[in-house]
């Protein structure tokens, strides 16, 4: 089972002063006990220092990246370059064609090599690394920056900020923090991972500043209609069949505050190729909790959850072997549609009948 990062949705952590220069001496292959410090500024300051002394990064994400993912690595990929470092971007599995714009002009490298310090972002669980990175991750040296509410901690500087509406928006405060000016690219960058993950400013942790920042990174050139052109409608044509498969599926449950969906497609990208799909179901005005459940051939499931105000479907997913948001969540699982799909159902509208003054009817 597999842990699945999944959109959602604030602001960022308290910047503070850049401590010393000295060299960092951050573990190699640990657990990440550095990021248990109870200091919540150490792991930042730790990361000052670390990007101050060492010269050379790989930056990555997880693979099957979102535009958080993504632009969060390309953006601090660029941000290391712009402070004089040789980094790279080191690109994960399947990396979706819509947004390969995100990186355009960002260096990358083909392999991650032992001994490399690795900037990961976005990534809440170990098992949504690169392949290349799980091989080698006992040599590597690896600083996890991350805003997933559910996670392991599997880096040996970890960096999280459960606020932020991004990984993108932790990014964008590292920039400030280090005085580095915010090129139009990089306003890109970061405001595709802000309004990807903000479901297009509307998630729970969209607040004044999500705005603050969003118009600071249009001043600094990013275009929000070429962008929410590239995020929102970039479905091909294969993608809306499946879709109006899916939507053949529909079924309501629990006094029609749950919905689901099913999808049963054996070819190769079909998890990505049905991103977008659960979000659909939430346009009802009585659903409060939805599940997709996507049936990949050989013996294998992806269910991904949503849910509207306090319903937490991270808790769902993680009881699954999963994770993610409050309000966005996913899992992998071994099984097929008909044993996960009674099971996932079952949980939702538990969830729904259990939390008081949720889900009446519209
Ligand atoms: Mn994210």
């Amino acid at each position: 089972m597999a842990r699945t990062p999944e959109s959602s949705s604030a602001p960022s952590p308290p910047c503070a002063s850049v401590s010393s220069l000295a060299s960092v001496p951050l573990p190699v292959g640990g657990t990440g006990e550095m990021g248990d410090d109870p200091d919540k500024e150490h792991p930042w300051a730790t990361l000052d220092q670390l990007l101050r002394s060492e010269n050379s990064f790989v930056v990555t994400c997880h693979r099957a990246p979102d535009a958080d993912a993504l632009g969060s690595a390309a953006a601090l990929t660029e941000l290391l370059v712009a402070l004089g470092k040789d980094a790279r971007l080191f690109l994960p599995e399947r990396v979706p064609e819509h947004l390969e714009f995100l990186y355009g002009g960002v260096p990358t490298t083909a392999d991650v090599v032992a001994g490399q310090t690795v900037l990961i972002t976005d990534t809440p669980s170990p098992g949504l690394l690169p392949e290349r990175l799980v091989r080698i991750r006992s040599s590597l040296r690896c600083v996890v920056i991350d805003h997933h509410s559910s996670y392991q901690v599997f880096g040996d500087l970890e960096l999280r900020d459960e606020t932020a509406c991004s990984t993108g928006s932790m990014v964008l405060d590292l920039f400030r923090r280090f005085r580095v000016k915010v090129s139009p690219r990089v306003a890109t960058q970061v405001y595709a991972a802000m309004v990807t993950d903000t479901l297009g400013f509307r998630g729970n942790r969209v607040d004044a500043g999500v705005f603050h920042d969003a118009a600071f990174l249009v001043e600094s050139g990013a275009d929000p209609e070429s962008i929410a052109r590239r995020m929102f409608d970039a479905w091909t044509p294969r993608k809306l069949k499946l879709f109006q498969r899916a939507l053949d599926t529909l079924t309501f449950h629990c006094d029609q505050r749950v919905a689901s969906m099913t999808i049963c497609d054996r070819s190769s990208d079909i998890y990505g190729e049905t991103d977008g799909f659960v979000d659909i179901m939430m346009r009802g005005s009585t659903v409060v909790a939805a599940v997709l459940v996507i049936d990949g051939g050989a013996d294998e499931c992806k269910l991904r959850f949503r849910s509207k105000g306090p319903l937490n479907v991270a808790v769902v997913a993680q009881r699954m072997g999963g994770g993610g948001h409050s309000n966005a969540a996913a899992t992998v699982v071994a099984g097929n549609l008909e044993q996960w799909l009674p099971r996932a159902v079952s949980a939702l509208s538990s969830m729904v009948d259990l939390t008081p003054g949720v889900g009446s009817r519209a």
